[in-house]
């Protein structure tokens, strides 16, 4: 089926590829059988997958609190979320699947670190109000990266962003909520909110990418309508809603050039430290080489599981071939 779908035959920049061009610009979506572009499909497999992977990854920050949560509720709403995000991991890697490539080349690509994931989950969650800190503003970067996402041009992975947001936009409510008892509570927990604040907020504003400037993707994700804004539109949207949110909470956003600006009807916010970003993507973040050992530990943990699953499928398959 791969290799099926990796034709093309038709030359970039050929009449195939304007007509592809035109279907784009009159916002019919393509699906997987359609003619594309390589490089349109070459992106879009980057993307998803960095998406999928993020995803899964995803889940250790998180996971890390699972069996601390401090009642029986809020572990039950944690548990719930972060299996949201494995199951979210797994609609993207079959979105990509439809590209031509295979899940088993997709896992082998994170976990020889050969893929990318989103930078974020190399930071560490220290205390429980970074539970709080994650929901609130990670998974509220992620619903304003990914609401416009399900207006994508390739139909797959617009349709997997359908469901991926309403999940997300609990969990956003849930990380608000932890925040909110926090600031609402003892000084020491206003404290410990605040304090996930401070770490949490740079980090978040990463998330949305380099700044347009810098941007590789950015342009030609947005002509063949992958991506429907850019970085920087995203990261302000961003800033504009959440820093009421803070101010709500009686937490501070630790950024001093953050003012409204009248004249803009926007925030005016400082600068990530972008050095620092391309540390992380470098793999040289707090919890880099963490997250990847402990993918690769659940893949080899998972080895006996795998081979019972083909060693039952080859043994249905050989009762068929006898009775036919
Ligand atoms: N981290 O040209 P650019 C979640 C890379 S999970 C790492 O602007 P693009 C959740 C970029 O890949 C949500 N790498 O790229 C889960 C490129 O490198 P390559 C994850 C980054 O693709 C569990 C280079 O920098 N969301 O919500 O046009 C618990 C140049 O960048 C990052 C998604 O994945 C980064 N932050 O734009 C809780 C959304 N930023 O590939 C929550 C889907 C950039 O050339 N992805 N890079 O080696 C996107 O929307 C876009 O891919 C991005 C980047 C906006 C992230």
């Amino acid at each position: 089926m791969y290799a099926q779908l990796v034709e093309t035959g038709a030359a970039e920049g050929g009449p195939e590829e304007q007509a592809f061009q035109e279907r784009i610009d009159r916002n019919v979506q393509i699906e997987p059988r359609d003619w594309m572009p390589a490089g349109y499909r070459k992106t879009l497999v980057r993307q998803i997958s960095q998406h999928a992977h993020s995803e899964v990854v995803g889940q250790a920050p998180e996971g890390n609190w699972i069996t601390r949560a401090p009642s029986l509720q809020r572990k039950a709403i944690l548990l719930a979320k972060v299996q949201d995000e494995a199951g979210h991991g797994l609609y993207l890697y079959c979105a990509a699947e439809t590209l031509g490539i295979s899940r088993d080349q997709l896992t082998e690509q994170l976990l020889t670190g050969k893929a990318k994931y989103s930078s974020i989950f190399n930071e560490p969650t220290l205390t429980w109000a970074d539970v709080g800190a994650i929901g609130w503003l990670v998974d509220g970067a992620a619903i304003m990266n990914q609401v416009p996402l399900q207006r994508c041009s390739y139909g797959p992975y617009g349709r997997a962003m359908v469901r991926i947001c309403k999940e997300e936009s609990f969990h956003q409510r849930q990380g608000f909520d932890i925040m909110r008892a926090l600031a609402h509570g003892t000084e020491k927990q206003k404290a410990m909110a605040q304090d996930a604040l401070n770490r949490w907020w740079w980090p978040s504003l990463m998330m949305f990418g380099p700044s347009d400037k810098d941007s590789t993707h950015s342009a030609q994700s947005m002509r063949w309508g992958i991506k429907q804004n850019s970085n920087d539109e995203l990261r302000q949207k961003f800033v504009d809603q959440t820093a009421p949110q803070a101010a709500w909470l009686g937490l501070t956003v630790p950024d001093p050039e953050l003012a409204w600006n009248e004249e803009k009807g926007c925030f005016d916010f400082g600068e990530p430290d972008w050095d620092a970003f391309m540390a992380i993507l470098k793999g040289n973040g707090t919890m880099n080489r963490e997250r990847l050992n402990a993918r690769n530990k659940a893949w080899d943990d998972g080895d006996w599981y795998r081979e019972g699953l083909m060693a039952h499928a080859a043994k249905h398959e050989a009762a068929k071939t006898a009775a036919e």
